[in-house]
């Protein structure tokens, strides 16, 4: 089977175990509805991609990393929820659909993200005592913890909102994005490496995910600026009008296109040590080329 309908299979099992995930007994249908919007939007699914894509590529079975991964796509969509909000980014589009908070209300949207959360984090731990509190899964959730919190997801995007309007350099920028983006990716992959139990290699997970992280962001800067709507499902043109500091905007288009490059090859160069089914690099690549 070729790359594309690889990356379709895995999809498919990321939207079936998600769609599993939301079959909540019990709460105000409102609420599940709200979760399920979002979750169930599309989206690439690469967070959970990459933990069974790690996992696999080192010798585990890429099943035992999709309940984690589905929990942090949990909570990659209640930070997209959040960030759309009129407190944050005020935007009206995400995954070609209206946003939460135009859909519903911004009590709601508030909601759905805050149970986004607080289910995730209810599935991981039922996650660990369905493995019997096996040590590698509680490392791993505690990876998860640590990468959305302060220390990581959150912690970007407060630096992201006192840098708004403001002048800030590129270490500043790799810093921010370090935290934003670049903590949930590596949790992923992490993820991916503790629960195959290869914990030797983990440095090496470590150095992929983070130049992968700084490549998806500069692309994601970078189909801010050319990118389509259509193709996207978000509004384009976002971090201007904002006055963000962006890459397009410190280095300009070309070299924010060669900078992605360089991050790419470097993560690359380190995932045919973690896998050598070719997968991985083929991601890597797809997420460097991605229109949407
Ligand atoms: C509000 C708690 C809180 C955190 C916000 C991650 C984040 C921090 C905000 C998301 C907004 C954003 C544009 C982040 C930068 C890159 C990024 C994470 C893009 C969206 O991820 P994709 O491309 O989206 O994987 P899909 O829809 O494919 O899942």
């Amino acid at each position: 089977m070729n790359f594309t309908g690889q990356l379709k299979e895995k999809q498919d099992i990321v939207n079936d175990y998600l769609k599993e995930m939301l079959q909540i007994k019990g709460a105000p249908d409102r609420i599940v509805e709200a979760m399920k919007y979002s979750l169930m939007a599309g989206g690439k699914r690469i967070r959970p991609i990459l933990a069974m894509a790690v996992c696999n590529g080192l010798g585990g079975n890429e099943r035992d990393a999709l309940p984690l991964g589905c929990s942090i796509e949990l909570i990659h969509t209640y930070s997209l929820i959040h960030d759309d909000l009129p407190a944050m980014d005020n935007d009206d589009l995400r995954r070609g659909r209206p946003t939460s908070h135009v859909m519903f209300d911004e009590a709601t949207a508030i909601l759905a993200g805050d149970a986004l959360l607080n289910y995730s984090f209810e599935h991981i731990l039922k996650v660990v005592i369905d493995n019997n509190y096996a040590s590698n899964y509680i490392r791993a959730s505690h990876m998860i913890a640590k990468a959305s919190g302060a220390l990581g997801m959150i912690g970007g995007q407060v630096i992201d909102i006192q840098s708004e309007g403001k002048h800030i350099s590129m270490d500043e920028l790799l810093y921010m994005h370090s935290k934003k983006t670049g903590a949930i990716i590596e949790a992923s992959c992490l993820v991916g490496g503790i629960i195959a139990n290869k914990e030797d290699i983990l440095g090496t997970v470590m150095e992929y995910s983070s130049n992968l992280g700084v490549a998806f962001q500069i692309v994601d800067d970078i189909l801010d600026c050319t990118g389509d709507t259509e193709k996207l499902g978000k509004k384009v043109g976002r971090d201007e009008k904002k006055d963000k500091t962006t890459f397009v905007k410190l280095v300009g288009l070309e070299e924010s296109k060669k900078l992605a490059f360089e991050y790419t090859r470097k993560a690359l160069q380190l995932s045919n040590k973690l896998d050598n089914t070719g997968f991985l690099e083929q991601l890597t690549n797809y997420l460097l080329n991605r229109e949407s």
